[in-house]
């Protein structure tokens, strides 16, 4: 122990843009520890910014900070508006930031704090990207030569000049444009399931049967379109197809459940236990998506895990660009210490985020590790983050080609 900690007596939020925008939390305590928790959410930085430097700052100041799971509770329900994304990202910073001095103040990384390591090491996937199939091949070769053993593997579409997961010119993919207003994009279904399929079985035939291939369908698609979709990839052996339709509504997934076998991961956009409860309880899914930073912090998604559990359903928390070093270092500490996890989406970080991040994480060979720092084990270098100020960014939105809006 280092000392009697019981006071939080600064409670700081900094929105820096590295490359993109990141938000992020930093509570000191009265012995001058200091824990990080990241409140990104991407394209709506400011609302969680302000959330959080208006609405629950001052209430933290005076609290005792080895309290986590009271001040979640008081943050959560204690607010009669609550739930959604803006709430729930800044309760989750606050989280997050609170399991990181505990860590401090015992020594122990988190993991040991979670029940210790129940693996030794995290299997990750990242994105292979590739404008038409022979791109789409030689990015696959080049993500397996970084020594990932499981790839999202997305394509362009013929007739379709941008398409979500997707860059030209083998750039890595980020979907956040800088400007006042949102990119908008055309996006049409039907070119869509016309090709994916035959991408995705060029794929398979390429990497061979061992390689964990994943696909990311973006919501876009209606529940007679997604239950055919999965028929058609079953010969493609996915470890999951992922978001075939639009979240809100869950009963859909019954209907695809009946028709197909391909294994389903839904919940990214998702901030609750509730929003899963029926997905896990009818067994409509077999991965969980939430971020560790979106759902509310890493003890609401280690309940979330539990309730999985038994019905034999993994967490695979989500882990793009928008997701902060902080979130992902939280995320590897929930990896290593809870039983049925199973992957952890990592798209990796340009260099200046990692030297305005400094982190203990690493990844080696297809795998991620939280290191044994105390705490979470990733900071914010200040005076390097003060470098980058805010710059609006938005998500693109989507039209269909008649011009009407869709889901991006
Ligand atoms: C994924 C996601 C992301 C989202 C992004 C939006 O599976 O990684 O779908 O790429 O599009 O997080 O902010
Ligand atoms: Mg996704």
């Amino acid at each position: 122990m280092t000392g009697n900690v019981d006071k939080i007596v600064s409670a700081q939020v900094i929105v820096c843009s590295p490359g993109r925008n990141f938000v992020t939390l930093k509570i000191t305590t009265d012995d001058g520890l200091v824990g990080w928790g990241d409140a990104t959410l991407n394209g709506r930085e400011l609302s969680v910014a302000s959330y959080l430097r208006d609405h629950v700052a001052p209430l933290l100041i005076g609290r005792d900070p080895a309290r986590i799971e009271d001040t979640w509770q008081y943050l959560y329900r204690g607010v009669y508006w609550r739930r959604g994304p803006v709430t729930m990202a800044a309760i989750g910073a606050v989280d997050v930031a609170l399991w990181d001095i505990k860590g401090k103040v015992t020594g122990q990384p988190v993991y040991q704090l979670l029940g210790g390591a129940v693996r030794d090491r995290i299997l990750s996937y990242t994105h292979a990207t590739g404008w038409d199939i022979p791109a789409l091949l030689d990015s696959l070769d080049e993500k397996k030569a970084l020594g990932f053993q499981a790839l999202r593997a997305q394509t362009g579409v013929p007739g379709l000049d941008t398409v979500y997961g997707v860059t030209k010119g083998g750039k890595p993919y980020e979907p956040a444009g800088r400007g006042a207003a949102p990119i908008e994009e055309v996006w049409d279904t039907d070119a869509y399931l016309r090709y994916a399929p035959k991408a995705l079985a060029a794929a398979r035939e390429h990497v061979g049967p061992e390689l964990k291939l994943l696909h990311d369908a973006h919501h876009r698609l209606t529940p007679n379109q997604a239950a055919r979709l999965g028929k058609s990839l079953e010969a493609v052996d996915l470890f999951w197809l992922e978001d075939v339709t639009p979240a809100e509504n869950q009963e859909v997934l019954r209907h695809i459940r009946a028709h197909t076998t391909v294994p389903l991961a839904i919940g990214e956009v998702f901030n609750t236990v509730w929003e899963f409860q029926t997905l896990i309880t009818e067994q409509l899914i077999d991965f969980v998506r939430a971020a560790v930073s979106h759902a509310g912090g890493i003890s609401p998604l280690r309940r979330i895990a539990a309730l999985a559990d038994p019905w034999q359903i993994k967490l695979a928390p989500h882990g793009p660009s928008d997701i902060s070093p902080i979130a992902l270092g939280a995320s590897t500490h929930i990896g290593l210490s809870t039983p049925n996890f199973a992957i952890q989406e990592y798209m990796g970080y340009p260099d200046l985020t990692n030297e305005v991040f400094p982190h203990s994480w690493s990844y080696a060979d297809g795998h991620l590790h939280p290191g044994d720092q105390p705490g979470i084990g990733v900071e914010l270098d200040e005076a390097l983050a003060a470098k980058f100020p805010y710059e609006p960014a938005y998500l693109p939105v989507a039209r269909r080609v008649d011009g009407s809006m869709t889901d991006w």
